[in-house]
């Protein structure tokens, strides 16, 4: 089966790993390791990554690669007896040449349709039969979206149960002068804290130490207001009420192998999951989680655009 055209290509990435290209016409672009369904690039019109990646990031099965969107399946952190975040980010994927109907199809030519079915040792881990589509489109408008479709396809009329994210690795140019906005108030769990729950307090969420919460219940939008850069990322999402909030700090970093000791300056990871409320799915059964990410110009502009300043020159 070829899929190669003008917007979507297959060519060898690092150590020879597959990896497909997306391409709009506008000049925006996506790549995709088979391993892992891993998306480790998206570049705006300009050419401009918008991703981070580590510089020390290990393409090599079965590492998980440091960076870009890592799929948490079918066990988010250590919530479960599986190996921290499941293995789904240490499989390598297949191209889905025949993927049922989606009913709203999207107007892009951009896409790829992959799947990841449980091999026999991963049924001794993980004893169920799945099967996980995933979607990746660029829209024309440069904007990426993640659909997973996970289907229980067990034969012994058992159901299963999993959480999900994912763990995407935003690229901010300094993580001191960022904030996140639509997690105020709600309650999270800090893993800092053995997993306690807390309120957040009314303000957008800024960072000055290591942070990993996982935020419940979250709206359906969440953005990140980058303001050296003038861009905001907003994050869109459906199927995946909770949001993970994640970045290392110098110690932590220091301690990670794959991350550069400077590096958590430059990443902010914001994750769409499932974790408070597992999904539990019967045979026949089908849950779906989408992720839309976008970027827009700030319209918080170091205070530039601050409306009480404006009122008050
Ligand atoms: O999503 C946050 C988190 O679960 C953190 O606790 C942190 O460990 C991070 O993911 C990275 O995990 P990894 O297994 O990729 O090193």
């Amino acid at each position: 089966m070829s899929i190669e055209n003008v917007h979507v290509e297959v060519v060898k990435g690092i150590n020879g790993l597959d990896k497909v290209v997306l391409r709009e016409i506008r000049g925006s672009s996506a790549e995709i390791y088979l391993y892992g369904a891993h998306v480790t690039s998206w570049k705006n019109d300009y050419g401009e990554e918008l991703l981070f990646v580590s510089n020390k990031a290990i393409f090599k099965p079965p590492r998980a690669i440091r960076g870009g969107i890592p799929i948490c399946f079918p066990q988010f952190s250590s919530h479960g007896s599986l190996d921290q975040h499941g293995f789904a980010r240490n499989r390598v994927w297949s191209v889905d040449s025949d993927p049922p109907p989606f009913p709203a199809s999207s107007a892009s030519k951009a896409f790829v349709d992959l799947i990841l079915k449980p091999s026999e040792d991963d049924l001794k881990i993980w004893p169920h039969s799945f099967e996980f589509r995933l979607r990746i489109t660029l829209g024309p408008g440069g904007d990426l979206m993640l659909t997973s479709r996970i289907r229980n396809t067990n034969t012994d009329g058992k159901p299963f149960t999993f959480t999900f994210a994912y763990h995407t690795y935003f690229s901010v140019s300094d993580i001191s002068e960022v904030r996140v906005e639509g997690l105020e108030t709600l309650d999270y769990l800090d893993n800092l804290q053995n997993k306690e729950r807390f309120t957040e307090q009314g303000d957008a969420i800024t960072f000055e130490s290591e942070v990993d919460k996982i935020y419940l219940s979250t709206p359906t939008k969440i953005a990140i207001l980058d303001h050296e850069k003038k861009r905001t990322y907003v994050i869109r999402k459906d199927g995946l009420p909770d949001a993970v909030v994640w970045n290392p700090w110098d110690k932590r970093a220091k301690a990670i192998v794959d991350l550069g000791d400077d590096e958590y300056k430059h990443m902010l990871c914001v994750e769409a999951a499932v974790v408070e409320k597992p999904i539990t799915l019967k045979p026949g059964e089908e849950w779906r989680g989408r992720q839309e990410i976008s970027t827009v110009p700030s319209s918080y502009c170091s205070g530039q655009l601050d409306p009480r300043k404006v009122l008050g020159s």
